[in-house]
């Protein structure tokens, strides 16, 4: 091979036992280590086929690969390399979709997992269930062969269902919560809709574990290939960088009880992820959501930057201080030393993860990220002056210009929507009470709990800058 990882003749290593969509970096960078560290430590078939739902760019940066790829592992001071050889194929599910739902309804596929983020689900993210007037929903409705997810899922359910093969497990490994649950209710919708005995089947014989993953991914940069290309003296046009850190808490309920040793990799087994899933959720997800969009605002690239100004620091203290009180810990773990250790990950300098990748997605993120905690903290009447500064900060991002009057390159399903409710002459109270109106996002007895506060916090915000406004809230 010219260039590329050394070719492994004697690929596949294992025969193929997981079926992955939504093959992003950070799956790479944490699902398939501990999928190839369970089978270093206790066998089994469970090579990996990723599919890639839009783009065919990792299929065609990593087959000259033969699949194999470097995770770098970056700590302050201490750079590991580690080369992963778990993938046995990267399918692109435009191109070939009836090559998707053959390696999906493989007998020896016992898994599909899924990163597809929050709008892979097609469902309303106010309430969890499947949005009927999806157009990708409307298009798997009506044809054999999907465009999404939850219709790849319910498709291929359908024809394993007909020939007469037990279903996969679903493994959903989104930042979403009960995770599991949501897309055991997207997928059996749509197939009530497709086929109701082939809802009942899957409501019977499936199983969809919920999930909390937690590692910190940001996107590879150019620099980052050229880096790894030194540090391993081996190119590799697609490394994943990710930092030390990880942590996945899975339900233990598998067809079948078939899955890879997984606790062998340092996975938690548990009977119920709920506690696990709010707390990383809240207290994670909820203030990199924060920080990133006043960050930004306040114009820091990365959230290491962010923290290291001492004002965003105190004010991610101060966000800790109002979200702890709706979090209920998981057994043996306590509150404040977890938010301690975010603190020191989100401070890694070797990570530069970028406020504006955070920051994309809102309108998906914000319900389980910050809206679930003001919602507990409205009903048990404890101030949250740090939150409604965030969800001001989110509205103003999503308004489209930044404090110096720049575009801001917004990414969101709702952005067209979002952006509308914003004209150049609003008030910053005109653009609260637009945003709030959104059903998708706000319901209405939430929408009208947070018109006042959220007001005053843009006022703020508006008036005086994030930086500024977030030393106003924090004090
Ligand atoms: C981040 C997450 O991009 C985002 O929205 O908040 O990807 C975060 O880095 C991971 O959930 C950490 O586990």
């Amino acid at each position: 091979m010219e260039a590329g990882l050394p070719d492994n003749a004697l690929k596949p290593i294992s025969a193929t036992g997981i079926v992955h969509l939504g093959l992003g970096a950070f799956f790479r960078a944490f699902g398939c280590l501990y999928v190839a560290d369970a089978m270093a430590a206790s066998g089994g078939d469970w090579g990996i086929v990723g599919v890639s739902l839009r783009s065919p760019n990792t299929r065609d940066a990593l087959r000259p690969q033969d699949w194999n790829y470097t995770a770098v592992s970056l700590a302050e001071n201490d750079v590991v390399p580690r080369q992963i050889d778990v993938l046995n194929d990267v399918l692109v599910a435009p191109e070939d979709p009836m090559a998707v739902l053959a390696a999906m309804i493989d007998p020896a596929v016992k898994i599909v997992s899924l990163t597809v983020t929050e709008k892979g689900y097609c469902h309303n993210s106010a309430t969890g269930t499947l949005n009927p007037d999806h157009p990708d929903v409307q298009h798997d409705l009506g044809h054999d062969l999907p465009i999404s997810a939850v219709g790849f899922l319910v498709r291929a359910l359908q024809r394993r269902r007909a020939a007469g093969i037990a279903p996969f497990t679903v493994l959903s490994c989104d930042n979403l919560p009960e995770n599991g649950r949501v897309v055991r209710g997207v997928v059996l919708d749509m197939a009530r809709r497709i086929d109701p005995e082939l809802a009942d089947w899957i409501a019977a014989e499936g199983r969809f574990p919920c999930t909390m993953v937690d590692r910190i991914t940001p996107a590879t940069t150019q620099g980052d290939i050229v880096r790894v290309a030194s540090l391993t003296g081996v190119t590799d046009a697609a490394p994943v960088m990710h930092e030390p850190f990880s942590q996945w808490a899975i339900e233990d309920d598998f067809v079948g009880g078939e899955r890879p040793d997984l606790a062998a990799a340092g996975a938690e087994m548990v009977a119920d992820v709920t506690a696990h899933e709010h707390m990383k959720l809240r207290m994670l997800n909820g203030t990199h959501s924060a920080l990133a969009y006043t960050g930004y605002l306040a114009g820091h690239e990365t959230i290491d930057q962010t923290i290291s100004d001492p004002v965003f620091a105190a004010f991610a203290r101060a966000l800790w201080a109002e979200i702890i009180p709706a979090v209920v810990p998981p057994n043996g773990i306590v509150l404040d030393a977890y938010a301690e250790t975010l603190f020191a990950r989100y401070a890694n300098p070797a990570i530069r993860h970028r406020t504006w990748q955070i920051a994309m997605d809102g309108s998906q993120k914000l319900p389980q990220r910050l809206l679930s905690t003001l919602r507990e903290n409205i009903a048990a009447g404890r101030p949250s002056p740090c939150l409604y500064l965030a969800v001001a900060a989110w509205m103003r991002y999503v308004s489209g210009t930044d404090e110096t009057g720049q575009q801001i390159d917004v990414r969101d399903p709702l952005a067209e929507q979002l952006r509308g409710a914003a004209a150049a002459d609003d008030t910053p109270a005109d653009i609260v009470a637009a945003i709030l109106s959104m059903r998708e996002i706000f319901d209405e007895d939430l929408a009208g709990q947070l018109k006042t506060p959220v007001t005053q916090a843009a006022q703020l915000l508006w008036a005086m800058g994030a930086r500024q406004s977030a030393q106003e809230v924090t004090a």
